[in-house]
């Protein structure tokens, strides 16, 4: 059996790299954690297969939209998890330093101001992801699927749901993540609670850079309007670099 991690993750298109949300929740601990891991890019439409060959248990209902799901990983016991919080426990117990600091609950807190902030803008990211971030391979499958989820087409939801109104309806995350960026800090340090990075710190990392990959990351801060969002990023921006192996 490998010591290596084997960690499971969504390509895109162009040169194959991270971009999900989900996904740089747990690539950010590896990354933190120096652990060593190799990926496994598995699209879209081949997700639920591969997962479920591994003989992992599906997802309990409320946790995806899915029964499988990724962030999922191999152990080097050769056990699989899948679900980012259960791999964030694993994977601090088995490295336990640099410490996520999961006693905080700040990334329960982080994981509330994420569904605020970035939950009503999601016409304004998923028709993007449709467009520029699936494999051609994927596109008709995330066309398909998030239409029946949405209730409509890719197309539609940006056009009746999307742009400066979806913005305005993040507002009051936006202003969750400057409580969050501002109430917690013990000193001046970028990172949540000041200069001790924790795991809500690496949810807010891969947040930003799925946002830069996007293209709207520029927006983004705009709309936040404040420094915090800056100084996080530049101090925790080594963590969310590897992206592509
Ligand atoms: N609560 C889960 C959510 C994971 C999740 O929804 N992952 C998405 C990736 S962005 C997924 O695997 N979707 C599969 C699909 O839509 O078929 C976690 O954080 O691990």
């Amino acid at each position: 059996m490998s010591d290596e991690i084997l960690f499971y993750d969504l390509p895109s298109r162009g040169k194959c790299q991270c971009w999900s949300p989900n996904t740089w929740k747990t690539r950010a601990i590896l990354n933190f954690k120096g652990i060593p891991y190799k990926t496994e890019f598995t699209p879209f439409h081949q997700l639920q297969e591969k997962l479920k060959a591994t003989g992992i248990s599906p997802n309990e209902p409320g946790i995806a939209w899915v029964d499988y799901s990724v962030p999922a990983i191999r152990l080097p016991s050769g056990e699989h998890l899948m679900d980012s919080l259960k791999i964030a426990h694993a994977l601090e117990d088995l490295h336990p330093s640099p410490s996520l600091h999961l006693d905080t609950a700040l990334h329960e807190k982080t994981s509330l101001v994420t569904a605020k902030a970035a939950g009503p803008l999601l016409p304004v990211f998923m028709p993007i992801i449709g467009r520029s971030i699936v494999l051609d391979s994927d596109s008709e499958w995330f066309e398909t699927d998030r239409s029946q989820k949405f209730g409509c087409s890719m197309a539609e939801f940006e056009r009746t749901k999307g742009g400066q109104q979806a913005w305005d309806a993040a507002r009051p995350g936006m202003e969750m993540l400057r409580a969050l960026l501002t109430e917690e800090k013990k000193d001046a340090g970028p990172f949540i609670m000041g200069s001790v990075p924790c795991y809500g710190d690496l949810v807010l990392l891969g947040l930003f850079q799925f946002f830069r990959r996007l293209g709207i990351w520029e927006k983004f801060r705009e709309e936040y309007g404040g420094e915090e969002v800056d100084k996080l990023w530049e101090g925790g921006k080594g963590w969310v670099e590897r992206d592509d192996y």
